[in-house]
């Protein structure tokens, strides 16, 4: 595996979707295969909170939701999980501060893609000492989806870090709706990562061709 060059890296942002059980109270397989016919860029298995897998359970959804991805070219990523990404060979890893260092994720990983939770200029910086491949930055908007969350900063980061003119891949989280996306991308993220706005939604294969075209018109439009 090559390591993903930061081009390569930006288009795969657009729109980055996150899911787990918790997030729908469909079957999970189904939404996330929806959301591949309606375009998404990039894959985060995000298993966490009430009613969460575990174990082999936790393995098998992984390896379920990874065959759905690949056969859509759509990289797929392990949130916080670094042993369970190594040992299905995911095509990366999210992690946040309070996750293990990224430094030495990126040890245990080699050239899989590597995403670091970021809320200040420092740990921007520091994540992209440590190797990582892109940034995810919130939350942006209030948000019901995750509860400990830092205070929403709506796009301040994703301003200054473009103002010091870092070339690190960003993506926005955190309370992101087809209504008040633009403004993320316009900011300067390179897409924008949601889950409950393609996983509660009626129509995920939609909502996320919906999302992809809007983000494609922002980026065009820059
Ligand atoms: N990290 C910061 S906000 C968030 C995570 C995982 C939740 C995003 O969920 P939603 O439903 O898109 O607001
Ligand atoms: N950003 C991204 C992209 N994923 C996450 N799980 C997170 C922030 C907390
Ligand atoms: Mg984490």
């Amino acid at each position: 595996m090559t390591k993903i060059n930061q081009q390569q890296m930006k288009q795969q942002l657009s729109v980055y979707f996150i899911m787990g059980t918790a997030n729908t109270s469909r079957q999970p397989l189904d939404v996330v295969k929806e959301a591949i016919e309606g375009g998404v860029t990039m894959f985060q298995f995000r298993e966490k909170g009430e009613g969460a897998l575990q174990g082999e359970e936790k393995k098998q959804l992984a390896r379920q939701m990874q065959a759905l991805c690949k056969e859509a070219s759509v990289p797929f990523i392990v949130n916080d999980d670094v042993q369970l990404a190594i040992d299905i060979d995911a095509d990366g890893v999210h992690i946040g501060q309070e996750d293990a260092k990224a430094q030495d994720v990126r040890k245990r990983i080699g050239n899989k893609i590597l995403g670091v939770s970021t809320h200040h200029i420092e740990e921007v910086k520091q994540a992209m000492r440590d190797g990582a491949d892109y940034v995810g930055m919130g939350p942006v908007y209030p948000t019901e989806t995750k509860k400990d969350t830092r205070s929403v900063q709506g796009v301040s980061l994703i301003n200054e870090v473009r103002r010091h003119d870092l070339h690190i891949p960003i993506v926005g989280i955190g309370g992101i709706t087809y209504e008040n996306a633009a403004p993320v991308i316009q900011a300067g993220a390179d897409g924008i990562s949601l889950i409950s706005a393609i996983s509660q939604s009626a129509d995920p294969k939609k909502a996320t061709a919906d999302l992809i075209s809007l983000v494609e018109t922002e980026k065009a439009s820059l």
